[in-house]
């Protein structure tokens, strides 16, 4: 028999790489306060907050700033950062996502989205996948970041499942622990080393067999 169970995908780094378009832009930032920032810091940035990658960012270029400092410079870089965004389209989405979509359809799996971006409706738009989601929960509706499991709780009531019966694909260790404390099904994309508490590893999206998914909901 069938298990009732639903989806929830983080965003960036799941569905679409945007953390080229943050790294650009907190790049940018950073070499306006007069320090560099590496591709390889911005891996700290993946999943976190808006404001709390700007406290991580000046923390990197040892900066104190006042608050009104920081609101603005936050504005700054999410324009700039939007301006990429308005730019994608469906070729943006990675490999195995179309597919795994499709699969989930087929078989009458419902889907959330459960991403700390409050930029989460407007990409889904520009990459053409907004409308096959049941519904988004993002940086817009939660008071606490992952790994608090806010925003996958509110995306299990948005399923009307429990949270035993929510599967959720992150790329993020905040985002698999988050999963873990909702007592979630985690999936995590990337390095299994990195994330190594999530339930099962794959490399990308691509590497989610239909079997794998056969015997989730069987
Ligand atoms: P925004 P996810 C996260 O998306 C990004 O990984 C993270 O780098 C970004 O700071 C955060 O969204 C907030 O994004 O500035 O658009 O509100 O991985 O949770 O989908
Ligand atoms: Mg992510």
């Amino acid at each position: 028999m069938k298990k009732e169970i639903g989806f929830i995908f983080d965003l960036d780094g799941v569905i679409v790489d945007t953390a080229k378009y943050h790294y650009l832009a907190w790049r940018n930032l950073a070499n306006s306060l007069d320090f560099d920032f590496s591709e390889e810091q911005n891996e700290q940035l993946k999943g976190v907050s808006r404001v709390k990658s700007l406290e991580i960012l000046l923390e990197i270029g040892k900066i104190k700033l006042s608050e009104e400092k920081k609101e603005t410079l936050l504005i700054e870089k999410n324009k700039e950062y939007l301006e990429y965004v308005y730019k994608m389209t469906s070729d943006e989405i990675l490999p195995g996502v179309n597919q795994l979509l499709t699969f989930l359809e087929i078989n009458n799996i419902k889907f959330v989205l459960g991403s700390a971006s409050k930029n989460a409706q407007l990409i889904l738009k520009k990459v053409g996948l907004l409308e096959r989601f049941t519904a988004i929960v993002d940086g817009n509706d939660v008071s606490k970041a992952k790994p608090n499991p806010e925003v996958f709780l509110i995306g299990a009531k948005k399923l009307n499942m429990n949270a035993e019966n929510c599967v959720v694909v992150e790329d993020a260790i905040a985002g698999v622990q988050a999963a873990n404390t909702a007592n979630m099904v985690s999936i995590g994309i990337g390095d299994e080393n990195v994330l190594s508490e999530a339930d099962y590893n794959f490399n990308d999206m691509a590497a989610i067999t239909t079997d794998f998914l056969k015997n989730l909901i069987n």
